[in-house]
């Protein structure tokens, strides 16, 4: 039967079809910058939240009223999918990831775990669940995971890192054991993905965080063929955003890796994106989170600035081109999401 979501702003602008009007949703829209989180948040520990569907899909619903966005997201993390996978994961009290037993030497790869049986992270699935029944059937639902590289440079690297030096040193050093790790995250991701679609998302967003930090020439040797692999293995029908921030050169062959849409930030403008990726591709992004913490009349400046670019060109979804800074005030996020609102309406 067909859903009210499937005719939603978001769902068309995807497919790349017409839309009345610009759909908005924003990268962290639950997070420490929202009060409400921040109350939960004194009472269970990121992860605890994570891992209790409830809370998890409350806090995304309680997000998704309070800024009026045309998508909801899960409240989950990228991350999650290491522990089964064999990898000790903590986030430190001020929020940062750590893994305990990090990938560094070429033995280390056989303790990783491809991740046969998604059981462990069913509590994942019951946040899809939850998260879709408290929504709106006008909205859609969001699911996600992290891109092989992404997730390869924190099982490596063991946490948040600037220059990702052992990460590049690894898949130089070893490239056998390198293949080998990115097969295991390319085909347990896909199992992933396709277990969120199952349990009732109906987009699937890959954040390929981090990868701004290689060359065209890395990205496509070592990187590509596995996101490539993970998107082929996607079941098809659901629309598929591939988010590869930081390096505009690279998005030529994070397009040709897969995806329906293709995520973007601020170091390119999106008639720039547009060019290079082509027209028959959705974009998604790309405002500067820093403008967030500006004022009202920068943010519906900065809104109308980047609408005039877009035009009536079908097939764009309004985004940030990062996540929302937790210094940002409630206020502004709302501002943004009327503003678009308001100049995204297509004539
Ligand atoms: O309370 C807290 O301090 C936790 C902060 C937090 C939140 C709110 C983390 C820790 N993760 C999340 C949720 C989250 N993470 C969501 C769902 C909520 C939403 O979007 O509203 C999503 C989609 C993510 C994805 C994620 N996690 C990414 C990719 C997005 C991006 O920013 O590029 C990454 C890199 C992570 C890892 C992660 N999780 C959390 C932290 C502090 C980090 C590390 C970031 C870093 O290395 O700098």
């Amino acid at each position: 039967m067909k859903k009210a979501w499937d005719d939603s702003t978001m769902m068309r602008a995807a497919r790349c079809q017409k839309t009345e009007s610009v759909p908005v949703w924003l990268m962290r829209q639950a997070g420490r910058y929202m009060e409400e989180y921040r109350k939960i948040r004194e009472r269970v520990s990121f992860l605890e939240l994570c891992k209790t569907p409830e809370l998890a899909a409350e806090v995304m619903i309680t997000a998704v009223q309070r800024l009026g966005v045309d998508a909801g997201i899960i409240f989950s993390d990228i991350l999650l999918i290491l522990e089964p996978m064999g990898l000790e994961l903590e986030f430190e009290p001020e929020g940062g990831p750590k893994i305990r037993n990090p990938i560094r030497k070429s033995s280390d790869v056989e303790l990783l775990r491809e991740l046969e049986s998604i059981e462990p992270l069913e509590f994942v699935m019951n946040t899809v669940r939850y998260t879709r029944e408290g929504l709106d059937d006008s909205l859609p639902l969001i699911g996600f995971a992290g891109a092989p590289f992404t997730l390869a440079a924190y099982a490596i690297e063991g946490n948040s890192s600037r220059n990702f030096r052992q990460v590049k040193a690894f898949m130089h050093v070893y490239p056998t054991e390198w293949q080998e790790m990115m097969t295991k995250f390319a085909v347990s991701t896909a199992r992933y993905l396709n277990s969120q679609i199952n349990a009732g998302v109906q987009l699937v967003q890959i954040f390929d965080s981090w990868i701004g930090c290689l060359s065209g020439e890395d990205y496509k040797k070592y990187v590509k063929p596995y996101s490539r692999m993970l998107i082929d293995l996607i079941v098809p029908g659901t629309p598929i955003i591939h988010f590869g921030p930081g390096n505009p050169v690279l998005l030529p062959d994070i397009r040709d890796a897969g995806g329906h849409v293709i995520g973007i930030d601020w170091r390119v403008s999106v008639n720039q994106a547009w060019e290079i990726i082509g027209a028959n591709y959705a974009i998604q992004g790309n405002l500067d989170p820093a403008i967030l913490l500006t004022n009202r009349e920068i943010i519906r400046q900065s809104v109308q600035h980047l609408l005039r670019q877009v035009e009536r060109r079908p097939g764009f979804i309004f985004n940030l081109g990062h996540g929302i800074m937790p210094q940002t005030p409630v206020e502004n996020a709302i501002a943004l999401v009327d503003a678009v609102h308001e100049f995204g309406v297509v004539r």
